[in-house]
């Protein structure tokens, strides 16, 4: 079965065009009006592939490919998602929701059968920029999340999710989880530096990190920049600071796999010369190990006790979302090496930093990804580049392994 190479790739690009901002930025936050035109694209060409399409009451998206003959069987899945962080790429997430599309469009086109109904979705706010938690609609879909809880998520701009759903005319009517899964193998790119480092084609991911977000706040005591001896000073803004690179050394410690990123953070009143007496910023810390992950965690909430004392502030902390590691279905994960093989792909086992749908639906079912290169490992930063033939050479062994799944015939 040949893919419509040209079809894919114009695709993504054009669906990376959607949502640019004024000052040139790809941003699609979950529910906003670029995410809507991204789903009515992505909607317009699951249509156009003869798909059923159905949206969820979280907002996921499907198009499916059911017949008479395999109706009602277990279907097997893929996709990923289609929103975005702020000043993104054009592959995160799209790649695997487009390619999906294409496996099955090819497979129609081909006139091929097969024993399993297929279906590709787009998961509501997977990036939890706008809303936390992220991978939010595969963690509804699995049934991790009521849809009641995530339709009332109140997002970073005082928005509440299930209303901008209705807003966008994405709050679907299909109960989450409704379609029953086989198997789930979602395409991806690798988002880091190791495929490419290594010259490996492809990534067979067998394992995906733990993550813990969490939102801290600190108050301190607002005074003047100039007149306040430093001895007398509660500056939330140092306090914050030492959070951060407490993290960073812990990440720092010989043999540490740990990741810690503090990608938010604003001072109150925010002013050149006032000591800052609130500091509001969050923390992401992932390693691949649950207990190390744990034991993380624990070091820096003694830290903030700690700053409490030494620095006179006040510390409230608000768990923002926490996803424990998680290992794929070890016979896919074969699967993705048999295929990249009769393709004469290179292609090495390789954990998932980043955090995915697939961890969501392996709640559900056999699951697996498939990663393809990322040059020089850049991703959520539009510099994310995967050239086309390895997008192309990711595609082919999805449609291998998806025909294999579904027994294709
Ligand atoms: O944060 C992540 O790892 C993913 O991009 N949502
Ligand atoms: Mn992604
Ligand atoms: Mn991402």
């Amino acid at each position: 079965m040949e893919l419509n190479e040209k079809r894919m790739i114009s695709r993504l690009a054009e669906l990376g065009r959607v949502g640019i901002d004024a000052e040139g930025r790809r941003i699609r936050l979950a529910a906003d009006d670029a995410d809507r035109a991204g789903r009515d694209l992505v909607m317009g060409w699951m249509r156009e592939a003869g798909l059923r399409t159905a949206v969820d009451r979280i907002g996921n998206i499907f198009g499916i490919w059911e017949t008479e003959e395999n109706r009602g069987r277990d279907a097997v899945m893929t996709g990923s998602h289609i929103d975005t962080v702020i000043n993104a790429g054009q592959y995160d997430g799209c790649y695997g929701v487009i390619a999906g599309i294409e496996v099955i469009a090819s497979l129609r086109e081909a006139g091929l059968r097969t024993e399993r109904p297929l279906a590709v979705a787009a998961f509501t706010n997977e990036e939890g920029v706008r809303y936390s938690p992220d991978m939010m609609g595969s963690l509804v879909y699995a049934g991790g999340l009521s849809a009641e809880a995530a339709c009332a998520s109140v997002g970073i701009d005082g928005t509440v999710l299930g209303e901008e759903l209705e807003r966008i005319g994405y709050a679907g009517t299909e109960e989450p989880g409704f379609l029953k899964p086989a198997a789930f193998v979602e395409l991806h790119i690798e988002q880091g530096p190791i495929l490419e480092a290594e010259g490996y084609r492809i990534g067979a991911v067998e394992d995906l990190q733990g993550i813990s977000w969490q939102r801290i706040t600190i108050e301190g005591e607002q005074n003047h920049a100039g007149t306040t001896p430093t001895s007398y000073r509660h500056d939330a803004g140092v306090a914050a600071a030492k959070v951060i690179t407490f993290m960073r050394g812990r990440c720092l410690q010989p043999g540490s796999r740990t990741v810690s990123t503090t990608g938010c953070i604003e001072f109150s009143p925010n002013a050149i010369n006032v000591i800052p007496d609130k500091a509001v910023f969050t923390v992401d810390v992932r390693n691949p190990d649950e207990s190390t992950l744990q034991a993380e965690e624990k070091a820096l909430a003694a830290f903030l006790e700690e700053l409490e004392k030494t620095d006179g502030v006040r510390i409230r902390t608000e768990r923002l979302s926490r996803f424990k590691p998680v290992l794929f279905d070890a016979g896919i994960v074969r699967l993705v090496e048999k295929y990249a093989g009769k393709h004469g792909l290179s292609c090495r086992r390789i954990t998932s930093g980043a955090g995915q749908d697939a961890q969501n639906m392996a709640l559900l079912c056999p699951t697996a990804m498939i990663f393809a290169p990322s040059h020089k490992g850049i991703s959520h930063n539009p510099a994310e580049y995967t050239a086309d033939e390895d997008l192309i050479a990711g595609a082919e062994v999805l449609a291998d392994v998806l025909g294999e799944l579904a027994e294709a015939h």
